[in-house]
């Protein structure tokens, strides 16, 4: 660690303030070029407590830029990881309200729903497997707090990995049933295809991305528990979208779900 408690508390602070006033902020390593991935996960941890404070509850966890075309897309080079909460969750088919958010973007996920406790270190596309519940489409709602959408990988971190909301729907499958890696997914705005692409674009299998994510909890003490819904990682680039907006994700064989901004 390179920065002191206090800086952690009011670096959190300053990311949790820009996200209730709908303000973007410049990344916060322009001023703390010093600060290392603990220092990162840190400041991640203190705005998870600000949530908590409020009264918000942990659902789960995500994976995100475990897809080629996301770090092309972002300029990075490895995956990050972040948590869930009960109040990013959106209904499917519901809305999605804009006036809070600063520049939203939509990327299709493959989510997974645990069925045991997963820890790592050790844990492997086979153990990800044996614990998943089921398998369903969701499609993330990005919200950078950083001017422009742009950040580096700690920034990005601290930040909740531009965590908003999210929407899960569709038909959820056991994963016997599904080979992810073939699974072809279409997102469309306004009725339009934008992005096309397969889970195999999520390092390799979607599932690998929950390993990784295991391992990482696991380096820390921490796993995940049973019951817990993660986001596994955007395959494709992510699509900015306005109020007026409609997206849905179709899932090969798992139906749809969608959103619409208002
Ligand atoms: C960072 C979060 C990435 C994903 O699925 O790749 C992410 C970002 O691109 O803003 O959630
Ligand atoms: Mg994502």
């Amino acid at each position: 660690m390179k920065l002191s408690n206090d800086l952690i508390e009011s670096l959190a602070r300053q990311l949790d303030d820009c996200a209730l006033q709908v303000q973007d902020t410049l990344k916060i390593t322009e001023a703390h070029p010093d600060m290392d991935w603990d220092d990162a996960y840190a400041i991640q941890d203190v705005l998870r407590a600000r949530h908590f404070a409020r009264g918000a509850r942990l659902i789960g966890y995500k994976a995100g830029l475990t897809s080629y075309a996301k770090m092309q897309q972002m300029g990075v080079d490895t995956p990050v990881f972040g948590f869930l909460l009960d109040i990013y969750s959106l209904p499917d088919g519901g809305q999605c309200q804009t006036g809070g958010l600063i520049h939203p973007k939509v990327e299709p996920e493959i989510a997974f729903v645990t069925k045991v406790e997963l820890k790592g270190p050790g844990c492997h596309i086979g153990s990800v497997l044996a614990a998943t519940d089921f398998v369903i489409p969701g499609i993330e709602v990005l919200d950078s707090r950083y001017r422009d959408f742009k950040f580096d990988l700690k920034s990005v971190i601290a930040d909740n990995t531009s965590a908003a909301y999210f929407v899960i729907g569709g038909q959820p499958l056991a994963v016997e049933g599904v080979d992810l890696r073939t699974l072809g997914i279409v997102l469309e705005k306004n009725g339009q295809p934008v992005s096309f692409g397969a889970g195999a674009a999520v390092l390799g299998h979607p599932a690998a991305a929950v390993a990784m994510l295991a391992n990482h909890l696991g380096a820390r003490g921490q796993s995940i528990p049973a019951g817990s819904l993660i986001l596994s990682g955007g395959i494709t680039e992510a699509v900015a979208v306005k109020a007026g907006d409609n997206v849905t994700l179709r899932v090969q064989g798992m139906g749809s779900t969608g959103l619409r901004f208002v």
